[in-house]
């Protein structure tokens, strides 16, 4: 921890670190570069970025349409091969890794590490599926004299649209899953975090992934517009906001060429119900870890806690004693847990929200924050009803409800009419109201007695449904499969004299 630590402190005293731009074979780029500040310190520049210029998107898409051709031809095992050599590499440049999202992302070190965790894995986990997917054709059962198989293909040229809250994890899973499906790959970070996508994509070229199948495009909303606008686009998976979604949505409807398929996760408010049974002990843990980990910028993360009034004046006061344990300030100290929030604009809206909740609710608990960057302390809200809550809150907000036992129904139905459905926490030792509240919610991951973020690759598949997302989680069985394209071949193999070659097709 102590050379990772004075790792982070050498790249946040050099300027100009990392000079990122276009990944994009003949990319031009915009003629300025910008400095990428560090949440935590913006008086420190972490690298540059040279955005791509908006005829960059149309290059890119020319490129890659050649660069599929190739991909998409390989054997699925050299494309798997790519993703696993991705996670060696991953694996070798980790400090690297981390003083970048430390720096970058304003992530702390536990975060930084388990997010490149998530990254090593989500490379493993689609390589091993695709060979399991993709690898022979499947043969279908049908009558004699014919063959019938179903086959595998990438569906083209697909774009990766990635958040800043995970801009290694995320950026990688969705490029990963693209790629071994047999798509070439144009990928757009976010803005705030162009660097360490910049550095992924390195690594994957470096792992055999040619330069016209992935491509980056660092940019904000009028790349992100035109990549979805472009006609040769293939198909779109995006993680971020549920406007965003919507408007990519509109988009893709608006085109006149290919019907191509959306993959959206997006936000949530998400709940989290306890009743006079759960134990205390744990449940004060797990409401400050899904709340306030990471600044509560998770898309997972802890929203809004429904307490049974029995035993809520007493959970508040543990919830916020260990609220106030919490050590908040420089990222790359070890001694950290919570970080900045991303940057100024997210400050300015989480402060915006605390000065509206002042004029009706109960801000019951306000941490401070240190005067460097943008720091945004856990605050704890209390509602008078749920309905005070209208949006989601990306940050380390937590809201209360109180509820009285007879009214497990009327929670439920507040929690339904939010419309989005991405991760619930119960908290009970009585089963039929686990059972009761499972049952009656959509949501797509359902946490029991426990916190409610961290969803682990291979084994807890991510995202929801409704205004959460189109539901096809992430290191999951069925996520590959959204990014192919189904082909079946029938062969009439009486009339071809049962011509081998015939029945080799694909
Ligand atoms: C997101 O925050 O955009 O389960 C999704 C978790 C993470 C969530 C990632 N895998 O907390």
């Amino acid at each position: 921890r102590q050379s990772l630590q004075a790792l982070i402190a050498s790249l946040a005293g050099q300027t100009t670190q990392v000079e990122a731009g276009p990944l994009v074979p003949g990319a031009s780029g915009q003629m300025e570069t910008q400095p990428v500040l560090s949440p935590a310190d913006r008086s420190r520049a972490v690298g540059t970025v040279r955005n791509a210029a908006v005829a960059d998107v149309d290059r890119a898409f020319v490129a890659g349409r050649k660069g599929f051709a190739r991909w998409s031809k390989m054997p699925v095992e050299a494309r798997a091969a790519c993703l696993d050599k991705t996670a060696d590499l991953m694996e070798e440049n980790r400090d690297r890794l981390l003083a970048l999202l430390s720096a970058e992302a304003g992530k702390t070190l536990d975060d930084g590490i388990a997010e490149i965790r998530e990254a090593v894995d989500f490379c493993r986990y689609y390589a091993q599926q695709a060979r399991k997917l993709f690898g022979e054709a499947e043969a279908m059962p049908g009558p004699t004299g014919e063959s019938n198989r179903l086959l595998w293909r990438g569906r083209g040229v697909f774009a990766c649209i990635s958040p800043w809250n995970f801009p290694l994890a995320i950026f990688l899973g969705q490029v990963s899953a693209a790629l071994v499906a047999g798509n070439a790959v144009v990928a757009k970070p976010a803005p705030q975090t162009p660097l360490i996508a910049f550095e992924a994509v390195k690594l994957m070229h470096q792992a055999g992934v040619p330069a016209d199948v992935l491509m980056l495009l660092p940019g904000g909303a009028e790349v992100g517009a035109a990549i979805a606008a472009h006609p040769a686009l293939g198909g779109l998976a995006f993680t971020g906001s549920t406007g965003t979604a919507q408007s990519i949505n509109r988009t893709l409807a608006a085109k006149t060429g290919p019907i191509v398929p959306l993959i959206a996760e997006t936000g949530g408010i998400n709940a989290m119900i306890v009743d006079a049974t759960a134990l205390a002990e744990q449940v004060a843990d797990d409401v400050v870890m899904s709340a306030f980990r990471s600044a509560g910028q998770r898309c997972s993360a802890l929203r809004i806690l429904y307490l049974q009034e029995d035993i809520a004046d007493g959970m508040l006061e543990m919830i916020e004693g260990a609220a106030r344990e919490l050590n908040l300030g420089d990222p790359a100290l070890t001694t950290t847990d919570v970080g900045p929030v991303i940057d100024e604009k997210q400050k300015a809206m989480l402060e915006g929200h605390i000065a509206d909740m002042r004029k009706g609710q109960k801000v019951r608990y306000a941490g401070t924050v240190p005067n460097t960057g943008n720091f945004f302390a856990p605050h704890i809200v209390e509602l008078d009803k749920p309905e005070a809550l209208t949006k989601e809150v990306f940050g380390p907000i937590l809201h209360v409800v109180r509820w009285k036992a007879k009214d497990l129904g009327k929670v439920i139905e507040s929690i339904n009419a939010t419309g989005y459905g991405l991760t619930l926490g119960v908290h009970s030792r009585i089963e039929q109201t686990i059972r009761t509240v499972t049952e009656a919610l959509d949501t797509g991951n359902v946490y029991i007695n426990r916190n409610m973020i961290g969803a682990v690759v291979g084994t807890q598949p991510f995202g929801g449904s409704g205004m959460s997302g189109t539901g096809f989680k992430a290191g999951g069985p069925a996520y590959l499969m959204r990014f192919a394209l189904e082909q079946v071949i029938s062969v009439n193999t009486a009339a071809a004299g049962g011509n081998a070659s015939l029945m080799a097709i694909g």
